[in-house]
């Protein structure tokens, strides 16, 4: 009796381990790429370990809550708040690509879940005007005809 609860938590245990090896790889089929940081691909692209598990960052919250496919509105999105779309992230600029396409490899691909992270060929716009403040201090006295 003893033995055969020892195998079935043995059992337990093996199917998490293999569960959890598994959840990521089947995800990564669901991208349109998987971005590349500092010349290595990042395959735990929805968590804050290059590898996966553990915490999630902003992208994999909302891959979440895209059900964990690749919609337009998550190609869209712009997670990190780096200024780039996810799609344009992870190489499909126009939200067109499709789970069962080929995987896009492109040399410009970065971390949608990362703001550090931006498109090698669109370097980040540093220098962007903010938009011109208004004072809020119209010299408009206009003499008052009294
Ligand atoms: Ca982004």
């Amino acid at each position: 009796m003893r033995a055969a609860a020892a195998v079935l938590v043995a059992l337990c245990l093996a199917q998490l381990l293999v569960s959890s090896v598994h959840a990521y790889p089947r995800f990564k089929s669901e991208l349109p790429a998987i971005p590349v940081v500092a010349g290595q691909p990042w395959p735990g692209v929805g968590h804050v370990a290059r590898e996966g598990g553990g915490k999630r960052n902003a992208f994999g919250k909302d891959f979440d809550e895209a059900g964990y496919r690749w919609t337009r509105e998550l190609c869209r999105m712009d997670s990190d708040g780096d200024g780039f779309t996810n799609g344009q992230e992870l190489g499909d600029p126009d939200c067109t690509w499709v789970k069962g396409q080929p995987q896009r490899t492109a040399a410009a691909l970065s971390h949608p879940g990362l703001a550090t992270s931006v498109p090698a060929a669109a370097q980040p716009a540093a220098a962007s005007a903010p938009p011109a403040a208004a004072t809020g201090n119209p010299a408009t006295a206009t003499a008052s005809g009294k």
